[in-house]
């Protein structure tokens, strides 16, 4: 077992007394919720929006049960926080490299903490409105919010002491970022650090989407001025397909923050407590439903659409689709908060291409390919089109951007025989 993962756990033991306190705190926070892997309540409902429709869509848990010694003495109240998740994940998995993902994202869930105190205070803290007054322009020509600057930073600060990080790309860097040699690592980092950072002004739900890829064995990068070839080559590394990647989620700031993540074998939604500061178990191995009632899409674009998928949206209006039944429409114009809905409640999610953006406005690396692992994982499918799935494009540049068509599997099959 490895060195930080004893010490952790030996942590997490020694504090029984600290448990005790957190635990009365917990079991009033968490009584309603903590997860049994293998429970699921398939309860058929038409309506989207009601009671029996969203239970349907989340894995229901029970209230947990606490483990008590042969005194009777409650030694597990069954709360589960990130941390021991992360901890008992690492010590099932076969995988290795498990421990670096403890590691890895308890940084990212630390800098999602410290996000999610700054988007709800921003307006108290003046931290809303653009950057340098305007000024700021990143590499895809945006003028950036000052949130969308300090978000960056908060997520290089949170990663870079995790040792286990070499390159960074993120959507607020020009260029992959290289982790200085004392604290590089074997794993590369993307992501979008405030994620429909145009919404956050008007305080609507924005979010941190996160991809992590192991980089090649060679590349240990050193003084990141005189890059050499090879090390050229490694921030290249950079480049991969979704199918690579190791682990991916998005933390939503909205009336919860909700983290939602996979390490490949699975995915688990995590609410923060903001009494403890921690993230709790409350949504267990997710699976979306087969087929959703709600279509979510940027409509303002619909006469530069193909007419095959104007037509395929006009059928879900008229009731005239595969199901017969009419389709609701919901867009927040926030990927994250539009893609957490369609994951829960099912339906299809979709930043297509068109006439004046023939690849759409979402970015491969740090957008679509996080996200698409993140629905295979909860059984859902993501595609660029007819035969294209998201995961196994190979971008060519950081900032490239790829159409998106993501959601229930019924629902994407719909939309690809329609575009075919
Ligand atoms: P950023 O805010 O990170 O640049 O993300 C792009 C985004 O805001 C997505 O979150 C959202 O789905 C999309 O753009 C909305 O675009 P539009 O306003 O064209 O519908």
């Amino acid at each position: 077992m490895n060195v930080v993962l004893g010490l952790t756990m030996a942590a997490v033991l020694f504090r029984g007394g600290v448990l005790s306190s957190t635990m009365t705190a917990a079991r009033t926070f968490a009584a309603p919720s903590v997860h049994t892997r293998g429970m699921h309540m398939s309860v058929k409902s038409s309506n989207p929006f009601s009671q029996a429709g969203r239970r349907a869509a989340v894995r229901s848990s029970v209230a947990p049960s606490p483990v008590q010694d042969s005194a009777g003495t409650i030694v597990d109240d069954g709360t589960v926080t990130l941390t021991r998740f992360m901890i008992e994940e690492a010590m099932k998995s076969k995988t290795p490299g498990q421990e670096d993902m403890v590691r890895l994202i308890s940084s990212i869930s630390v800098a999602c903490k410290r996000i999610a105190s700054m988007v709800q205070t921003a307006g108290i803290s003046g931290s809303t409105g653009l950057a340098e007054g305007g000024g700021s322009v990143n590499v895809q020509g945006e003028e950036q919010k000052k949130l969308d600057v300090i978000s960056n930073d908060v997520l290089k600060s949170a990663l870079r002491p995790s040792g286990k990080l070499g390159v960074i790309a993120s959507e607020e860097e020009d260029n992959p970022v290289v982790v200085d040699e004392l604290y590089s690592g074997e794993y590369v980092a993307t992501f979008d650090p405030l994620d429909g950072s145009s919404n956050i002004d008007a305080a609507i739900s924005t979010g941190t989407i996160f991809g992590v890829f192991k980089a090649p064995e060679e590349c240990l990068i050193g003084d990141s001025d005189n890059l050499s070839i090879a090390e050229q080559q490694c921030l290249e590394a950079t480049l991969q397909p979704g199918t690579n990647l190791v682990a991916a989620g998005y933390c939503m700031y909205s009336s919860s923050t909700i983290l939602v993540l996979t390490t490949g074998d699975g995915l688990n939604g995590f609410t923060l407590d903001p009494s403890i500061g921690e993230f709790i178990l409350t949504h267990p191995n997710i699976q979306i439903p087969s087929r959703g009632k709600i279509y979510s899409m940027n409509e303002a674009n619909y006469f530069d659409w193909d007419p095959k998928l104007q037509t395929y949206v006009d059928n879900l209006k008229k009731a005239e689709g595969q199901t017969g039944e009419k389709y609701s429409s919901r867009y927040i114009g926030s990927m994250v908060g539009d893609v957490h809905r369609t994951l829960l409640y099912g339906g299809i999610f979709a930043y297509p291409g068109d006439k004046k953006n023939v690849n759409g406005k979402l970015r491969l690396l740090y957008e679509a390919a996080p996200m698409s692992l993140i629905f295979e994982q909860a059984g859902g499918k993501s595609i660029t089109g007819p035969g294209g799935r998201v995961l196994d494009l190979v971008p060519d540049k950081v900032h490239q951007r790829c159409p998106v068509f993501i959601g229930s599997p019924d629902d994407v099959d719909e939309v690809e025989k329609a575009l075919a």
